[in-house]
């Protein structure tokens, strides 16, 4: 026998969180719990506005259609690739734990992610043991700013490295890309690891890369109808959110090819509640142990749900605050 329920939540964001080009007020997502012979595995789903493609509500949709014929025993995992990517991803996370094939063993160190005040970075950066990786967002100011920043924070931290994401954010060709590069310390540039989309194009994002010798990762662009993952000159890194990228299958393959090509794989966050991101950590710990991901995205929300991460003292969501939509059969 097996059963299926799905479940509406909708998570408070801190004041003034901005992704994309416009403000999160409220995450909101669905989770499934799939139950069989005596397991359960849970999976959270939750298009991210701004970047998934597909609506809170048609996700829904596509759940409990793939749910409905699951409990029927008429639902394949691998009918799922062909589901919207967040619906897929949380569906093969709730089966995974229910055939126990996404390991329990995670890793909850991950690269912060410094938002607001550069002296705040700082401080926070500062106090952290161990080998330092942080990222740092560019491209919100002017150019001249950010590079000021980050030769800040790498002279101060001699032991500091950094991963930076413009998102596409330097347009007019190349010309704040490169003002960017242009007053970076020269003895910078090597603590760099890389930069993920500085340029609108990724023809532009490559030659910036080959004109200032920073390398550059693929995130946004390589879940772009057309696009073909290659090693070109000056590309470092593939930056996978599975979120945003589908089934756990899927998402792995995409991991193989891009270090088949040379390329550094990461793991990150499209802003998921507790719930998925520890099961990301699960993830980034079982595909990608020497990376540390970029899973740093709680901090953007007033609460968790459902299972807590390590050390975050947000208060947790049970069952009770979650809006039962369906119970099958
Ligand atoms: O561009 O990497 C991004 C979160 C939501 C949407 C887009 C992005 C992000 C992150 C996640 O930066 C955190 C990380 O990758 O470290
Ligand atoms: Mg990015």
């Amino acid at each position: 026998m097996r059963w299926a329920s799905l479940y509406r939540y909708r998570l408070p964001m801190q004041p003034g969180v901005v992704l994309g080009n416009q403000r999160l007020v409220w995450r909101e997502g669905w989770v499934v719990v799939l139950e069989a012979s005596g397991r359960r595995g849970e999976g959270e789903i939750a298009p991210l506005p701004g970047f998934s493609r597909e609506s809170l509500a048609a996700a829904g949709t596509a759940a409990q259609d793939w749910l409905a014929r699951w409990t029927l025993g008429k639902a394949f995992a691998d009918e799922l690739a062909a589901a919207p990517p967040s619906v897929g991803f949380g569906i093969s996370c709730a089966l995974a734990e229910l055939d126990d094939t996404l390991p329990a063993q995670a890793d909850y160190r991950s690269v912060p992610l410094c938002t607001g005040d550069p002296d705040e970075a700082l401080a926070h950066l500062a106090g952290l043991p161990g080998k330092k990786v942080a990222k740092l967002k560019v491209g919100m100011y002017e150019a001249v700013r950010d590079s000021l920043t980050v030769n800040m924070l790498l002279s101060a931290l001699p032991d500091l490295r950094l991963r930076l994401d413009a998102n596409r954010r330097w347009t007019r060709e190349r010309a704040l890309a490169l003002q960017f590069a242009r007053y970076l310390a020269p003895d910078c540039l090597s603590r760099i690891d890389f930069l993920e989309e500085p340029c609108a194009s990724t023809a532009d994002s490559l030659a910036f890369a080959a004109q200032t010798g920073i390398p550059i990762a693929w995130d946004e662009s390589a879940r772009e109808p057309g696009f073909t993952l290659r090693a070109d000159p000056g590309v470092a890194a593939l930056v996978v959110k599975p979120g945003l990228t589908g089934t756990l299958a899927h998402c792995r393959q995409t991991l193989d090819h891009a270090r088949q090509l040379g390329l550094t794989t990461v793991i990150s966050s499209g802003v998921e509640s507790s719930l998925a991101l520890t099961q990301l950590s699960r993830l980034a710990h079982w595909l990608t142990p020497a990376v540390p991901p970029g899973l740093d995205t709680l901090s953007l929300m007033q609460a968790q749900l459902l299972r807590s991460w390590p050390g975050c003292d947000l208060p947790l969501w049970s069952w009770a605050q979650l809006e039962s939509v369906e119970t099958m059969p």
